[in-house]
């Protein structure tokens, strides 16, 4: 199946490291096309779902020196009170298209998330 998704991306400084980036994604595995534009420093992918995924183009863009951006969320979670429930909240979340990772607390009721605003709004996160 193809999938198409948007990446925010951080570090480019002119038209070439565009280049440099879309080059990079294009020649990975499962990628069936990628553009990369400098102005709105988006990159767009289109790609086998079975064959890559987006930490797989995270990698590519970090090891040309680039990242990806990306956004912190820290949620109250009620009744999550032992590690028992923090790894229930952790798994259930991890598996939300977008999401990099999860850090869950039992001690201070707390989940952080980091993920990819692109993909994923904090609507979802909270409702889902
Ligand atoms: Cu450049």
């Amino acid at each position: 199946m193809s999938k198409k998704i948007t990446l925010n991306i951080q570090g480019m400084h002119c038209a070439s490291c565009a280049t440099i980036i879309e080059r990079a994604l294009k020649k990975s595995k499962g990628v069936n096309n990628a553009i990369v534009n400098f102005a709105t420093k988006k990159a767009s992918v289109e790609y086998d779902e079975a064959l890559t995924g987006p930490k797989d183009f995270e990698l590519v863009i970090e090891s040309k020196g680039y990242s990806v951006s990306k956004s912190e969320l820290t949620l109250h979670v009620d009744g999550m009170s032992s590690e028992h429930c923090a790894g229930i909240v952790k798994n259930t979340l991890m598996k939300l298209q977008g999401v990099s990772q999860v850090k869950a607390n039992p001690i201070d009721g707390k989940a952080v998330i980091s993920y990819d605003e692109s993909q994923l709004k904090i609507d979802d996160i909270i409702n889902f």
